[in-house]
């Protein structure tokens, strides 16, 4: 059976392979990338962003842990070098841990991000494809919340979650810091610690009079650690599914998603073309040298470049 057939009967070693393929570039996985498509959109995928050491891994596998329980997969895609989860350095209930780690309903993978600047790695989205292809009902994605990730995980996801914790002093900075925008939920986990009421009193009044949408993002209060309020998190999860299915948000935002991707997908190619392309690359080392040399400049240099390749 070839690999495309057996990713949509949701086998787990030719998921893992072709991830591995997407991220190696590999003219195969274009192949199959290109016939599973048609068999995505299922999939609920929700990000979760937020500040480092708040929790987000933890929250992720408290909700993989119940949405088992009802019976739905669950794809995991953690974006986070700091604490994979295949580490099993976190929290919580061992018995559990292993319980999901054994479990064929979940799979979980983890990425690296595009070098310092940040920035989702392009393959995230076809990791996205693969799993939701794959059968799996919600695909979580887990990002650092730094720099340029927290605003792509909007375009990833249908619903995103940001996770604040009490304690942290200057959480209304966080949410300054591009946060407010993109929450579809705010989550105070560590909500075992005093600080909790606090933390949302600030988000409360930052929303009251920074947001103009017609709907009341809703703050949850959980505790990864004491497994509390994820079933409230889940309520608020379906609400909003449901808000975007009765809204024209859904198709909007689906639209994004693929834009970006597209974008994406462009990008890389017209970069490799152009700076991997041996004819090319020879041509561009010697404008660099009429440019040092004053002889031309950059954007006739550019112009040429791509001259020869939107002829
Ligand atoms: N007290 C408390 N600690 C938590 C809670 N959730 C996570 N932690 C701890 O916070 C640390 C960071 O958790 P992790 O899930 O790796 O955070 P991430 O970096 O946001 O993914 C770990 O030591 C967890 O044990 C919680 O609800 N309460
Ligand atoms: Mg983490």
């Amino acid at each position: 059976m070839n690999l495309s057939s057996k990713i949509l009967e949701g086998d787990a070693r030719s998921i893992a392979r072709l991830i591995t393929l997407v991220e190696n570039d590999s003219p195969e996985a274009i192949e199959t990338m290109k016939k599973i498509h048609k068999h995505t959109g299922k999939a609920h995928v929700i990000g979760v962003t937020g500040v480092m050491g708040g929790g987000k891994s933890s929250l992720i596998f408290e909700l993989a842990y119940k949405y088992r329980k009802q019976d739905k997969k669950v794809g995991i895609i953690a974006i986070d070098p700091t604490s994979p989860f295949s580490g099993g350095a976190f929290l919580g209930d061992r018995i559990r841990m292993m319980e999901l780690s054994s479990d064929d309903g979940v799979f979980i993978r983890s990425m690296g991000t595009r070098g310092m600047l940040g920035g989702l790695t392009s393959s995230v989205y076809d990791v996205v494809e693969i799993l939701d292809a794959a059968g799996m009902d919600v695909v979580i994605v887990e990002t650092v919340g730094v720099g340029q990730d927290q605003v792509d995980i909007v375009k990833i996801a249908d619903t995103t979650l940001v996770v604040l914790v009490p304690g942290l002093g200057d959480s209304i900075q966080t949410i300054k810091a591009g946060l407010m925008e993109i929450a579809d939920i705010f989550v105070v986990n560590k909500a075992d610690r005093p600080g909790v009421e606090q933390v949302v009193a600030e988000i409360e009044s930052m929303l009251d009079i920074s947001r103009k949408s017609e709907r009341r993002i809703p703050i949850v209060k959980t505790s990864a650690k004491e497994s509390k309020g994820i079933t409230e998190l889940m309520d608020e999860i379906n609400k909003h599914i449901e808000y975007l299915k009765n809204s024209k948000v859904f198709e909007s935002q689906r639209r994004k998603r693929y834009e970006a991707e597209l974008t994406e997908i462009i990008r890389k190619r017209l970069m490799s073309f152009v700076f991997e392309e041996s004819k090319l690359k020879g041509r561009i080392d010697s404008l660099i040298d009429q440019i040092s040399k004053k002889k031309l400049d950059p954007y006739s240099a550019a112009d040429e470049i791509l001259g020869k390749i939107l002829k």
